[in-house]
């Protein structure tokens, strides 16, 4: 586990320096909003959906300038993301990786602006030549983005999430089915195209893009059970509760509906799951195996 801490700690810096210069102060009229920009996606996380595209990028010998770029790209959907789930007219929260979430530090305003300057632009990012020379791959690469991030992928899981924490969709009858086409798209599909972006820069042949695909699938949904059982070890630690803040809101959970003890033997099976789709693949997927342990060890 150490090979891969070190390499995700040498790739976060990288994928930083990227973001540094993909967002210079002077491209931006009013500095509040660079600042707002950079606030929230310059400040730590793990940046797990950037190291996902350098990692597949690497099995295809994509060049790191180009997987950075649109890790790069990918984080600031990321970004953008969390800085609206944030808001108060969604979850209404006040930190987020460990500092006052954007709209606390700035204003609603700023934030919803800097979320949305984030958002745009990756995909200006993904459309300029130092994406990839061949514009055949930059629209590839732009085209499952937006499908990703979009109605149909992650705004859309947003959306289901919403109307079930308000009881106005599928609500507290969601099962585990239905939590799990709802993770699906809200967090699955973005490290979807994460695990994809590398097979698309490489130029992939189908069944290896296909292995990465199924891969990702099971890792996304790993994630999210873990975030879960995380939401309710959190709780249990800091305020001697049961539930986790998720449960709280009224929310079904992987805990809520399996209990904790099946959650985790669900998120080790997927984790177990994952990295056998990765068997095309020789020693140099060893990243991507060891990736998809650390997701379910992980505690943060
Ligand atoms: C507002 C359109 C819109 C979408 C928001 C992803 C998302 C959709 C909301 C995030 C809500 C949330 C906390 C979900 C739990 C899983 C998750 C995505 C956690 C945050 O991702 P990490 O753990 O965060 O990769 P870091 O900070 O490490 O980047």
């Amino acid at each position: 586990m150490s090979r891969l801490r070190d390499t995700m700690a040498e790739r976060a810096t990288a994928v930083e320096e990227e973001l540094q210069r993909l967002l210079p102060v002077e491209d931006i009229p009013e500095r509040r909003l660079w600042e707002a920009m950079s606030y929230s996606c310059l400040n730590g996380g793990k940046r797990l959906r950037p190291f996902l595209v350098t990692a597949t990028a690497d099995l295809f010998n994509v060049a790191s300038s180009a997987s950075l770029r649109v890790a790069a790209a990918v984080e600031m959907v990321h970004s953008y993301s969390l800085v609206h789930d944030d808001l108060p007219a969604m979850d209404d929260d006040d930190l987020r990786r460990g500092r006052p979430t954007c709209h606390k530090q700035f204003d609603e305003a700023t934030a919803i602006l800097a979320g949305d300057g984030l958002l745009t632009r990756a995909f200006e990012v993904l459309g300029d030549p130092g994406a990839h020379p061949d514009p055949a791959v930059r629209a590839e690469l732009v085209v499952e983005l937006a499908k990703a991030a979009g109605a149909r992928g992650m705004v859309g899981g947003q959306m289901v999430d919403l109307l079930a924490e308000r009881d106005e969709g599928f609500g507290r009858g969601m099962d585990v089915a239905a939590v799990t086409r709802m993770h699906q798209l809200k967090t699955g599909r973005l490290i979807m195209f994460s695990c994809c972006a590398g097979a698309i820069l490489g130029k992939a042949a189908p069944q290896l893009r296909q292995a990465l695909t199924k891969y990702a699938h099971d890792l996304g949904l790993a994630f999210q059970i873990v975030d879960d059982l995380l939401d309710v070890e959190g709780d249990q630690a800091e305020l001697g509760k049961t539930v986790g803040k998720d449960a709280a809101a009224g929310k079904q959970t992987f805990v809520t509906l399996l209990g904790l003890d099946r959650a985790r033997t669900h998120a080790e099976m997927l984790v177990e799951q994952a990295v056998a789709h990765l068997k095309p693949f020789d020693a140099e997927a060893d990243l991507l195996r060891d990736v998809a342990h650390f997701v379910l060890a992980r505690r943060a």
